[in-house]
């Protein structure tokens, strides 16, 4: 009798081992998803450097290269690249819409990214849409250098621009301010001049 108490009780000794190794490992899994970050692109706690790259093209012989880099999710991202083929010394209207397809070109890219639905603005306005990042200027032979630093798009999350595609317009962006019909919606900006889907590049870009 009393050797099957011994055994009833080593049994359940290990189950309660058994028990306690099992909630152990499940913990350290659920610790190691939450910290470690590096496959999920939209954890808040991910510190891994998102990298983009763009080719803008069009029908108006507007062309160009951009590279897109975000340090972390919490860092602004940096847009640095070159546009070729603009009206020379011009302001040209520049943003993010919500579309990444260019099944019909330039024209099937959507409207600005605006995921809050505001209205029209300047970059460093609060009431702005996420996709507007203002005008690129060209120099006496139609080029733009790019080199844009942006708090609020992100390559990172729901609301990431990722999948998404930049825009060059054939006018200036009058940034909400020209009293146009169309300047709290579009900033006036004119036509597409070129386009180019937002795509996810590889680190050594
Ligand atoms: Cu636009
Ligand atoms: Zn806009």
């Amino acid at each position: 009798m009393a050797k099957d108490n011994q055994q009833r009780r080593s049994i359940s000794l290990a189950t309660g081992v058994a028990i306690a190794v099992f909630l152990l490992l499940f913990y350290m899994g659920v610790t190691k998803q939450n910290t470690g970050g590096n496959s999920a692109p939209d954890t808040p706690l991910n510190s891994k450097p998102l990298k983009a790259s763009v080719v803008l093209r069009g029908d108006s012989g507007v062309t160009g290269k951009l590279k897109i880099v975000q340090d972390g999710h919490w860092n602004p991202v940096h847009i640095t690249g070159k546009i070729t083929g603009l009206t020379p010394n011009a302001l040209r209207g520049f943003h993010i819409h919500a579309l990444g397809d260019l099944s019909n070109g330039c024209m099937s890219t959507g409207t600005h990214f605006n995921p809050f639905g505001k209205t029209h603005g300047a970059p460093e306005d609060a009431e702005r849409h996420v996709g507007d990042l203002g005008n690129v200027q060209s120099d006496k032979d139609g080029v733009a250098d790019i080199d844009i630093r942006d708090n609020l798009i992100s390559l990172y999350g729901v609301y990431s621009i990722l999948g998404r595609s930049f825009i060059v317009h054939t006018g200036t962006d009058d940034l909400g301010r020209g009293g146009h019909e169309d300047s709290k919606t579009t900033g006036h900006a004119g036509g597409r001049a070129a386009c180019g889907v937002i795509g996810i590049a590889e680190d050594d870009i």
